[in-house]
This record gives structure tokens, sequence and C-alpha cells, in this order.
């Protein structure tokens, strides 16, 4: 290939610059008020400002007429009243709610937007919002000195993306993924910028492929869309944590998962008969490493079509799934999008006529080549089809099965683009539009579709959703896995700011393959990884057709007992975590976040992707390259317990610690407090026993925090039936108070008290248990 030699940079081959011409929307010629909505009527197109809440304010631009306020796939809460005080000066407008106020000048129309003490957030110069005559829309913003920039969804390369263009349009893969490899499997066209300590965000709600620009100029960035409106949310912060749930209000926030869902996974591309899948299975019942969900990819289908078994390497799929379910461990199918064309298979004759394939405008119904052959492909952009979709997946609910993997739903097509011929005209309920316009959502509506059909299929149990492409707001129907990575440690690498900023886009329960998926893992890798995993939401080891297989025991005794000890370690900590998986269910908060989540006031946390937290108290510092026993730790400040050794590190500095391959280093902030279960068998996952690890902290400390528990597998939480205990831990020179503050909910768990146990207990501490000394054995009393 030439393009893969210096002939790519030939002196020759330089395009002429193309002539680009921004429009301005120009003066402001007319300001009209309706519902609640503040038009400007411009020389060059016309502006919307509506508020959302107090905190959240939209601005639409529409270059041909009255910006559509009526038609997002990712945001359904509709605008709440919010008090706004207007004010129309000589040189413009000031719109005010409690706590953003809009300045608006109409000579130009430019806006800057404020937070309630006067910081800017979000201020056009020179340039403001503007258009071609091709349909691309742009906004450029002040970009100040000391902006960073977050989120963005499924990106390669560091935390920080400022010096980075980015783009959204999802695409599939498969190529190794680096720093440059962008766009990847989603598009959340979000982010946030933190700014001396305060947050705040843009949601550029466009679902064309979209643009982010913080790298072609040194004090302006910009965001642009190919198409459609220039429509986006500003979130006012100024907290980190406070633009996360402002986003989330938004665009929705996970349902909290089945606990099974939380476990270990294991899968292979692909475990290809029933025997092969008990025996592995057998393996890990036998070797007593945890295993809550197996996969089976592609090859259990009868030539790759979707609602089907292959009669002969899966005859009796019933009795395997039942099974394996008796040893504790459930199925997970995989369900591509793409429907085979075959005229005497049922999904894809009652897909023909009944209409429920995607088309062009002429009517032909679109092809395309994936793994069963020439394929259809569902136009999930119209209900019907997405009920008539749901309502397929009873094939796998009558068969035992909860959860479902969709891949490849980009879509992915094996042709030059990678993906549906963007012309492709989709019904999308009545408004029809291309496929350049909806391909990002494709993969959403499909997620969507699959379980919202799951849902109502499973009876009250709760469907768990693994997907590939999404596009923002995909955390209300599945959980994301980062795609095709391989088996290199930059990649274990990369994995951490990838998932920490799918975190800080709202997508809370995220995941890579851990071992890597393409290429050959090797033992030290796999066993890094697998430490690591045992803390990302989601842990599942997956790998590809062709390389060595990477189950935990696949490199001997030595690796294996240390990847049992990790995968065990992700139950002792299952408490803790559903506990997080809740909270992120009710805020939008991750359960994996960056530091500065956490210590937004701390520039040292802001670029830092080596490490991340667990919750608002633990730090991973994970070991990331081969042979290597020590690593850098930068601990903000408080004080931090070693959870291997107890040793107590002070914050504020880094610190080089230890760490034997056996080991991973994990850091508990003094002054607060940890949930833990203990590990049972594959048999019964239930800890039975409970205890809460106390880690004092300096005199008038105080520590606050929920412990959740349910059925972990139904949604009889939403009637009542959930545990909440807030606990309160409060340190003092001479005493360490636990005391249950409130307790909600009427679920009775299988244990009726909490073993507290504190760590680090000076001799002149005694602790109280709800007021009352108690001795050497201290236990929480649940009513
Ligand atoms: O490109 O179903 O990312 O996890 O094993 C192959 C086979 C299609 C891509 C997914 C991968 C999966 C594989 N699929």
């Amino acid at each position: 290939m030439l393009e893969d030699t210096s002939f790519a940079i030939h002196p020759g081959k330089e395009k002429q610059k193309d002539v680009v011409v921004y429009r301005d929307i120009g003066d402001v010629t007319q300001y009209e008020k309706k519902d609640h909505v503040y038009f400007f009527h411009c020389e060059n197109g016309m502006v919307a400002i509506q508020f959302y809440t107090d905190s959240i304010v939209r601005v639409t631009m529409n270059q041909h007429g009255r910006p559509a306020l009526d038609q997002s796939y990712a945001v359904d809460p509709k605008p709440e009243a919010v008090k706004v005080m207007e004010n129309a000066e000589a040189a413009g407008y000031e719109l005010k709610s409690s706590a953003l106020t809009l300045h608006i000048t109409s000579r130009p129309f430019r806006l800057t937007v404020l937070d309630q003490s006067g910081h800017t957030l979000v201020a056009e110069g020179e340039r403001g919002m503007a258009y071609r005559e091709n349909g691309e829309v742009i906004a450029f913003k002040q970009m100040e000195a000391a902006d960073y920039f977050y989120g963005f969804g499924e990106k390669s390369g560091h935390l920080n993306k400022r010096g980075e263009k980015l783009e959204m349009w999802n695409t599939d893969v498969y190529a190794p993924h680096n720093p440059e490899t962008d766009p990847l499997y989603e598009s959340i066209p979000y982010f946030m910028t933190l700014r001396n300590g305060r947050a705040h965000g843009i949601f550029f709600d466009n679902t064309y492929r979209t643009f982010f620009d913080m790298k072609s100029e040194t004090d302006q960035y910009s965001f642009q869309a190919e198409g459609g409106q220039l429509d986006y949310y500003v979130l006012a912060g100024p907290k980190p944590k406070d633009v996360l749930k402002q986003y989330t209000h938004l665009t929705g926030r996970m349902p909290i998962p089945p606990k099974w869902a939380i476990g270990y996974h294991q899968s292979r591309y692909s475990y290809e008969t029933a025997e092969e899948v008990r025996e592995v299975v057998q393996h890990f019942i036998d070797k007593d490493i945890p295993l809550d969900v197996i996969h089976l990819d592609i090859h259990y289908m009868d030539g790759y079509r979707v609602f089907t078994f292959d009669k002969e390497r899966f005859p009796e799929p019933e009795k395997l799934i039942s099974e394996l379910r008796e040893q504790g461990v459930r199925v997970v199918t995989i369900v591509d999008p793409g429907v085979k064309r075959d005229a005497e298979y049922a999904t894809y004759q009652e897909g023909v006529q009944s209409d429920y394939f995607c088309k062009y405008v002429e009517g032909d119904i679109y092809f395309g080549e994936v793994w069963p052959g020439m394929s259809a492909f569902p136009d999930f952009t119209e209900e019907k089809v997405r009920e008539w979709w749901g309502k397929q997946h009873s094939f796998y609910t009558d068969k035992g099965i909860e959860g479902i993997w969709n891949d490849m739903n980009e879509p992915a097509v094996f042709n030059e683009t990678k993906t549906m011929d963007v012309e492709v005209m989709h019904r999308n309920d009545g408004r029809p539009t291309t496929h350049r316009e909806l391909h990002n959502v494709y993969g959403l509506l499909m997620g969507k579709a699959t379980y919202e059909g799951m849902k109502k299929q499973l009876h009250g149990k709760r469907p768990f959703l693994l997907t590939r492409a999404g596009y923002a707001g995909v955390q209300k129907y599945g959980s994301v896995w980062t795609g095709d990575n391989r088996s290199f440690w930059e990649h274990l690498q990369m994995s951490l700011p990838m998932v920490m900023n799918l975190g800080l886009s709202g997508v809370p329960f995220t995941g890579p393959d851990v071992g890597g998926f393409a290429h050959d893992t090797n033992p030290e890798l796999l066993t890094r990884w697998t430490q690591v995993g045992a803390f990302t939401p989601y842990f599942r080891n997956h790998s590809a057709i062709g390389f060595l297989y990477q189950e935990p025991w696949q490199f001997g005794e030595k690796y294996e007992a240390i990847m049992r000890k990790y995968i065990q370690m992700r139950y002792v900590w299952m408490p803790q975590l559903y506990s997080l998986f809740h909270k992120a269910s009710k805020t939008g908060l991750p359960v994996m976040r960056p530091l500065l989540m956490e210590f937004p006031e701390d520039e040292k946390t802001y670029n830092l992707n080596d490490q991340f937290m667990i919750g608002d108290n633990v730090i991973i510092a994970p070991i990331l390259t081969p042979s290597t026993t020590d690593r850098a730790v930068y601990l903000p400040k408080g004080n931090w317990v070693s959870y291997s050794t107890g040793e107590v590190l002070t914050g504020g500095k880094a610190h080089l610690v230890h760490a034997e391959l056996a080991d991973m280093p994990i850091f508990i902030k003094q002054g607060t407090a940890i949930m833990q279960g203990k590990w049972q068998s594959n048999l019964d996952k239930l800890a039975a026993e409970q205890t809460l690890y106390v880690y004092p902290g300096q005199a008038g400390d105080k520590y606050r925090f929920t412990f959740y528990e349910d059925d972990g597998e139904t949604f009889a939480y939403e009637t009542g039936s959930y545990l909440e205990l807030e606990i309160e831990i409060a340190s003092m020179e001479d005493t360490i108070d636990v005391r249950l503050i409130d307790q909600r909910g009427d679920f009775k768990p299988a244990y009726s008290e909490i073993k507290v146990e504190v760590i680090g207990q000076k001799a002149e501490q005694k602790v109280m248990i709800n007021g009352v000394l108690t001795d050497s054995v201290h236990r929480l009393t649940i009513a």
C-alpha cells in the first residue's frame, strides 16, 4: 500500500486548501418570548434560549428558521418552570436564573454565560455561532489558559483532551487503537471543562458527524456538526459532580444492574460448542474462581442468523442454560443487527413482509455484508420496529437468558466506509431522514429496543445489556465495553483514562476486554489486567479467535492463584461496589472516577491517567508496565492507608510504593469506611456476612455514606424492597463513633447485623456503636 510509505507525504500530494466561509448568525433584529422560550431573530437565522432547570440552559441556533425543540434522541425530561429575570438593555439582553446569568449583545448576537458568582463559564469572542452553505454549523468559544477538557465518551489517549481535535462518528475499529485513533464505537458529544477548580459542561445534542476542536487555536475552541441545528446545553456546575448530575438529569441515568452483571464475565470469540462451554464453567467451579456470566459469541448461531442456535453445536440450549444456572452461572448471547438475507429464514421474512428494514428513498432495502453474508438492517428509528425487535428476544428469555450483548451496531458493515450507506432513508416515526443524520443513534436505538424488549419479557427481572455502539444517554439501556483492544500494556494503560472519561460522560458501567481482545496475551499482562479489572465497573475477560486462550488458568498455577485472589476480591468488594452502582443510578456519579472528581482544587489530579478512584475514598494505583514492582502514586490531601499492608501514607505528595505481582496498590482514605462481604462459592454468591471496615481519621473527621442492598435481580426495589443504611463515622481523640443515622426500605437481607472492624485503632481510642461503648466485638444491628 503506497499510503503506508513516505508516498503519503509526497509534496505533490498536498491538497489545495478548502475555502471555508462561515456565515455569522449576525445582528439581532427582533426579540420575542413564547412559552418560556426566548427567541432571537437574527440576520442569518434564529436562536432559541430555553432554561431546563436553574442550572441548565439550552441554546439552539437554526439558520433556516425557527429552531425545532422537540427532536432529541437523548433528552427525555421537559424543561422545568424556571424563574427567569429578564432585562432588555440598549446593547443587549440579560436572562438570569438563580444559578446562571446570560449576557447577550445584539450587534452581532453574542452570548456569555456566567455562574451565580459572576465567573464566566462560556463566552464568545469575535466569532460566535455560524454555519456554512453546505449545512455545517459551528460554535466558537473562548478558551482560557487554565481550561482542562474531559468527557467526550469513548476516546483513546489521555484524560485531559485539551490540545486535541475529536470526532464523533460511530466506527468499528479493529486496527490497533492508538492515541490518534478516532473516532471509535460510541458518540457522546459532551464535555466538561475544569477551570481553576470550577467545572461546567456543554452537551452538543446533534446526531450528525460532529467535531470538537481544542487544538487548532490557542485561545478558542469550537464544536461543529456536518448538519442539523447548533443545539447545545450549558451546565452550570460548579463542581465536577454537579455537572455530572446536570448532564444525567438531561440524558438519563443507568438503571441499577442485576448484581450478577457486576460480577466476573468470561468470554471468547467463540466458545464454539455446548461441551466447550460446560468445560470452561466446570473449570471455574473446580478451581473456585468466581464466575457469574459466560458469553456466547457468534458461533452459537445457525449460520450467524440472529435468534437461532446451531442445532449441532448447541443442540439443547435450554438444558445447557439451566444446568449452568444451577452451577451459579448465567449465559449472555451476542446479537448483531444484521439479519441474513435468506428467503427461508423467519426473521428475515417477517422483516421484509412487515417493512421493518432500512431502505433507500426509492424503496429498495439496503443490504450490507456482515457475518451472515448479505444482510438487511432493522430500522430502529421506528417505534414499531423497536417493538418487533424487542419481542424477538423471547427466543432468548424463554430459554432462561437474561442478558444480551449487542455488537456491530455502529452499524458495522464490511465495505470501504465501514458502515451503512449514508443515503439510506430512515423512516424515523414519520420524520424521514437519512442515515447521515441518524448514524450515531443507530446503536442507541437498537439498545433501547433490546433493553425494553428484554425488560418486558423478563417479568420483573432486571435485564443486562452490553453494547458496543451508542450515543449520549446510552447508560439508560446498557453497559459499554470499549471494543477491540489488543493485548498490549499500552492498551491496559489507555483503558484507565478511557473508562474514566466514559464515566465523566454519564456512562458508569463500562470496561475494556480484560487481557486484551486481539493479539496474544501473556501471563504477566493478564494478571496485572485482571487486578485492575476487579475494580473497573464492567469486568469481562474476552479474547479473539486465532489468539491464545486467556482464561485465568491458562498460564499455570502461579498466575492462576493471583487471578483467583483478585476475582474473589471483586466479590469481597461487591457490597461497596453495589452501593456505588446504586449511587450512580440515582445521581449519575460514576463508580470509577478520576481523582479530579473528588479533588477538583488539586491541579496534580487534572491529568492523572494511571490511578483512579472507586467512590470517594478509595484510590487504586495499578502496575501498568511489565517487570515492574514499584511505582509512584500521587495521594491528594489526607492520610491514606494501604489496603494490603496497613501502612499510613501522608497525602499531598507522591510516594514510591512496592507491589509484587501478587499485589496491587490500593489506598483507603483515613476517616472513612468501606463495606465488604465474603467470597462464598459459585453456587452461593450472596455473602452471609458483611463487615464495615473503619479507618479512623483525625479528631473531628466525619464521614457519611450510604450502604445499599436489595435482592439484586428484580425491580422490587422500585416499590420499597431495598435496604439503605445511612452510616456516619466520627473520629475523635479517644473514641471512634460509628452511627446508624437512618435506615430506609423494607428489604430484609440474609444477615441481621454488620460486623464493625476498626483498622489502625489507637490504644487510647474506644469504639462506640450508636453512642454505646463496645468492647472487642462491634456490631451494627439492622432493625
Ligand atoms: O469483528 O463477534 O468487538 O468483541 O468477539 C468481529 C465477534 C465482530 C467484534 C467485537 C468482538 C466480538 C467479535 N466482533
